[in-house]
């Protein structure tokens, strides 16, 4: 399979040029797509410069503003799903060095069985470095309440590393995707999950809390997730 790992940023120039060295680096031959949303810091400049030094390697899909990590993400797999027919794996991850690039080339591996890999922080234990307790308990009460009210067995439904195969990633029709902050994850796989005729599994992942740079997350991001889960039991997509 050829990979393609879309990276959104905002705000993340002291993280950029790690994360796409060791992304790079892993085998497999996996390129990069950054999605970055007109970062004040000057990611979004970082980006292209990282792009000419590896030319059909690194991309860079420029957006106007700050709309949130779902829209950046949908508007990244679009380009994908559309103009970039080579690649048939298309993966997701943070830039701030949560997700190690080193399990990669094990999510590629799974992705020859499954349609969908959920990087999972909960599958054996807690894998979480640096959170403290607060955190972690929104994190696993969030597990809790999504398997509960959605009914997917999943360990760890609000995770943002996963490897999509191409026809997964077209069958959950992006278009119609109407979450954006943690939500997102969760409405994504939501969609295959209840879309008969894919397969998805869980693999284990370390999640380390970012010692650079600043977390987006806030409270309509919270809440967002809070009713949308429930609107997307409701609704039944
Ligand atoms: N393009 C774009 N990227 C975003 C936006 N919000 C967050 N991101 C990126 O999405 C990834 C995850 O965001 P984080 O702020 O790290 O969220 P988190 O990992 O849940 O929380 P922290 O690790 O505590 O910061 C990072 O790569 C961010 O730069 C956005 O509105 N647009
Ligand atoms: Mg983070």
């Amino acid at each position: 399979m050829k990979p393609i790992v879309v990276v959104p940023t905002y705000n993340e120039i002291e993280n950029l040029e790690r994360i796409a060295g060791l992304i790079l680096e892993q085998p497999g031959g996996f390129h990069i797509l950054i999605v970055d949303d007109n970062s004040p810091d000057g990611t979004g400049r970082l980006a292209d410069d990282l792009s000419s030094r590896h030319p059909g390697e690194i991309f860079v899909l420029h957006r106007a503003r700050k709309e949130g990590l779902g829209r950046a993400y949908v508007e990244g797999f679009e380009r994908v799903l559309l103009k970039m027919p080579e690649y048939d794996a298309i993966l997701q991850m943070d830039a701030d060095l949560s997700h190690d690039p080193a399990s990669l080339p094990e999510f590629l591996k799974l992705l020859e069985q499954y349609h969908l890999v959920l990087g999972s922080r909960y599958l054996h234990g807690v894998n979480v470095l640096n959170w403290d307790f607060k955190r972690l308990l929104l994190s696993k009460g969030a597990s809790v309440y999504v398997r509960a009210i959605t009914r997917m067995p999943y360990s760890d439904p609000t995770g943002g590393f996963k490897a999509w195969r191409r026809e997964a990633l077209q069958a959950i029709g992006l278009e119609r995707l109407f979450s954006n902050g943690y939500l997102f994850q969760i409405e994504t796989t939501y969609r295959l999950h209840r879309t008969t005729g894919f397969s998805i599994a869980e693999l284990s992942i370390i999640f380390r809390d970012r010692d650079l740079g600043r977390s987006k997350i806030d409270f309509p991001i919270i809440l967002e997730a809070v009713w949308g889960v429930i609107r997307l039991r409701l609704t039944g997509r």
